[in-house]
C-alpha cells in the first residue's frame, strides 16, 4: 500500500520485505570492510545510533561539524561501493513515488539499539535538494517524528516497520524529522537492533 505522509513524502509500506534478508546479510558485508562507528556531533555530543556508510560519498560527524567524504577517515580507504541490489531498491522505490531518475551516490547505515535516538534535524548537507531521499528500515520497528519547514512545527508520530520504504522528495525534502529513542526488543532478522539506510544524491 501507497501512503501520502504529506506533499511528497510517499510511504511504500513493506516494498523492501522480499529482499529484507538480503539487505541484512549486505549490510553485515559492508559492515566487515566500513565498520559502524558512534560519532561526535559538533557540539560535543555523541550520535546514539551506530553509522556507517557506502557510496561514492559517505556521512561523517565530528568537532568540525557534518560533512561527506569521499574517504572514510576511520579506515583511510575509500567507502564500500553502493552493492547493486541498493542501487536498484533505492531507483525502483522512488519511481513508483514517482520520482524518475534518481541516482543515488551514497547511502547512510543507521544502527540503533535499544534506547538509541535521533533528535529533529533537517538533511542539508548534500547541496542539491531536487533529488529525493529515499529510506529503507529493516529490523525493529521504531516511531519516526514528521515535522513541518520550521523547527517548531509540532511533529507527529508515524511507525517505522520492517521493509517499509519511504521516498521524501519535492516539498518534503527539508521537513524536519527525528526517531524516538528504539524500544527494546528481538528482531527475527536483526536481532536487537534497528538499521535505517538513506539513499541520497550528494553534489559533486
Ligand atoms: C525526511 N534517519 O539518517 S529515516 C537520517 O530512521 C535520518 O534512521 C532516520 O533521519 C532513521 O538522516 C529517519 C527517514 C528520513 C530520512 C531522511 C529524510 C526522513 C527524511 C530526509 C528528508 C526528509
Ligand atoms: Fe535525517
Amino acid at each position: 500500500p501507497r501512503v501520502t505522509l504529506s506533499p511528497g513524502a510517499v510511504v511504500l509500506r513493506g516494498y523492501a520485505l522480499p529482499q529484507a534478508e538480503a539487505l541484512v546479510a549486505t549490510i553485515h558485508t559492508l559492515a566487515a570492510l566500513a565498520p559502524f562507528r558512534s560519532m561526535q556531533t559538533p557540539g560535543g555530543g555523541t550520535m546514539s545510533a551506530a553509522l556507517t556508510s557506502c557510496g561514492a560519498l559517505g556521512w561523517v560527524t565530528d568537532h568540525t561539524g557534518y560533512h561527506y567524504t569521499h574517504t572514510n577517515p576511520f579506515t583511510q580507504q575509500p567507502w564500500p561501493a553502493l552493492p547493486e541490489l541498493f542501487l536498484h531498491l533505492a531507483t525502483t522505490a522512488a519511481q513508483a513515488a514517482g520520482f524518475k531518475n534518481f541516482t543515488p551516490n551514497a547511502c547512510l547505515i543507521n544502527r540503533y539499539t535499544a534506547g538509541s535516538r535521533m533528535g529533529l534535524h533537517q538533511d542539508k548537507d548534500e547541496g542539491d535538494f531536487t533529488q529525493p531521499i529515499v529510506s529503507v528500515s529493516l529490523g525493529l520497528p521504531m516511531v519516526f517524528l514528521w515535522g513541518g519547514l520550521s523547527r517548531t512545527t509540532p511533529a507527529f508520530p508515524f511507525l517505522l516497520e520492517n521493509g517499509d520504504v519511504v521516498v521524501w522528495g519535492a516539498r518534503a525534502r527539508l521537513h524536519y524529522h527525528g526517531v524516538k529513542p528504539l524500544a527494546a526488543g528481538i528482531h527475527p532478522l536483526t536481532g536487537t537492533v534497528r538499521f535505517n539506510l538513506t539513499f541520497r544524491f550528494v553534489a559533486p
